[in-house]
């Protein structure tokens, strides 16, 4: 049945009147926004991006004439996804940022409900404390600075040092439930000695009838060395996955899950050779390549990597990843948070 337009317009103008007069209550109508509210399947901001360290180095070593990392309380520039400008965020739910510590300089003792990791991009020899007990960084590293945990990071080396940071800024701030308090000293006095947390939680045992105290992992340090080892050990006889190749994800010792309730980090080896089978799945993805080079399709677009190169694959956007040569890549995403709520959904494409 045809609506004449002369009445069409009547009724699209009454709607429009009775629109603003409902305003004044502070209501507006569901029917108008509903499918943009609920759509059928994730409709995202986020887009697929790529920043090449190559590129971003010189721009990173650049802000450390500008500024001290002091003077910053962090120097770091953020990799805000170019769907989302202005927003501080790289995922629609994460933030990332290459932050950068020039020898001698120290980023001062805070603490912030907000949780973050951090992945070591270059350098060797700064490290970062985490309530009071000292890890030393290396290339490759993953790094677990849970809510509320004081932490500051120094670099007595001589080289500059960055990581790659991931924070659930996003999350939190979507629940409103931030705080952040700064220390009284820009230093933490060290509480217990390097590495106390690896030999007590990181070596197969744990204490005594320990039982968890917090839902993030009592083993903050993940160090390269031992991961890349058990990359080599397993490849000799491993099931391929498809789409993913070798992948393992960080775990929380105490519990076996997650080592943060709001990310999930992951390592994968991808051989020479492998063709990735097409995935998409609910939590957005920032990857970072630590060996190799290759191509990963995004959405249908190709982003060619190497090695210290940064990218983010969107929620439910397909993916497939294609090594030219043996490749690790390590990444991050809000998956416990997703899971904890039911909502979590990854399928293979034909
Ligand atoms: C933070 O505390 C760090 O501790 C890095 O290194 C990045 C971004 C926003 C808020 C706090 C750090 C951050 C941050």
């Amino acid at each position: 049945m045809s609506v004449p337009n002369s009445a069409q317009s009547t009724v699209q103008a009454e709607r429009k009147a009775y629109y603003q007069r409902i305003a004044g209550l502070s209501m507006t109508p569901l029917w108008e926004v509903l499918h943009a509210l609920v759509p059928a399947q994730p409709a995202s901001p986020c887009q697929p991006a790529l920043w090449r360290y190559a590129e971003v180095r010189p721009f990173l070593l650049e802000s450390g004439q500008l500024i001290t990392a002091l003077e910053a309380e962090r120097r770091v520039l953020i990799l805000e996804n170019p769907g989302m400008p202005g927003s501080s965020c790289t995922t629609h739910s994460l933030y990332a940022g290459l932050q950068l510590i020039l020898p001698g300089e120290v980023a001062p003792a805070h603490r912030h409900t907000q949780t973050a990791l951090r992945f070591v991009v270059e350098g060797l020899g700064a490290y970062t404390a985490v309530d009071g007990e000292r890890t030393t960084m290396h290339p490759g590293d993953f790094i677990i600075t849970p809510s509320w945990t004081w932490h500051d990071h120094g670099n007595p080396s001589d080289e500059p040092m960055v990581w790659l940071d991931g924070l659930d800024i996003p999350i939190v701030a979507f629940f409103d439930a931030g705080f952040m308090q700064r220390g009284g000293e820009q230093t933490q006095r060290e509480a217990r000695p390097q590495h106390d947390a690896e030999y007590r939680y990181g070596a197969n045992l744990l204490p005594y009838e320990y039982e968890a105290r917090s839902l993030n992992s009592p083993l903050f340090s993940y160090p390269y060395e031992r991961s890349r080892e058990a990359l080599e050990h397993l490849r000799r006889n491993a099931a391929w996955h498809p789409s993913h190749g070798l992948k393992m994800q960080y775990v929380n010792p105490a519990t076996g899950g997650y080592p943060m309730p709001t990310i999930a980090a992951f390592i994968q080896l991808l051989p020479q050779g492998f063709q990735g089978q097409t995935y998409r799945s609910t939590d957005a993805t920032v990857f970072c390549c630590i060996e190799g080079r290759g191509v990963s399709r995004i959405g249908g677009k190709e982003f060619a990597w190497g090695p210290r190169d940064i990218f983010v694959v969107p929620s439910w956007l397909s993916v497939s990843h294609h090594p030219a040569q043996d490749c690790v890549l390590f990444s991050f995403s809000d998956r416990p948070a997703q899971k904890s709520l039911g909502l979590w959904r990854e399928e293979l494409i034909a």
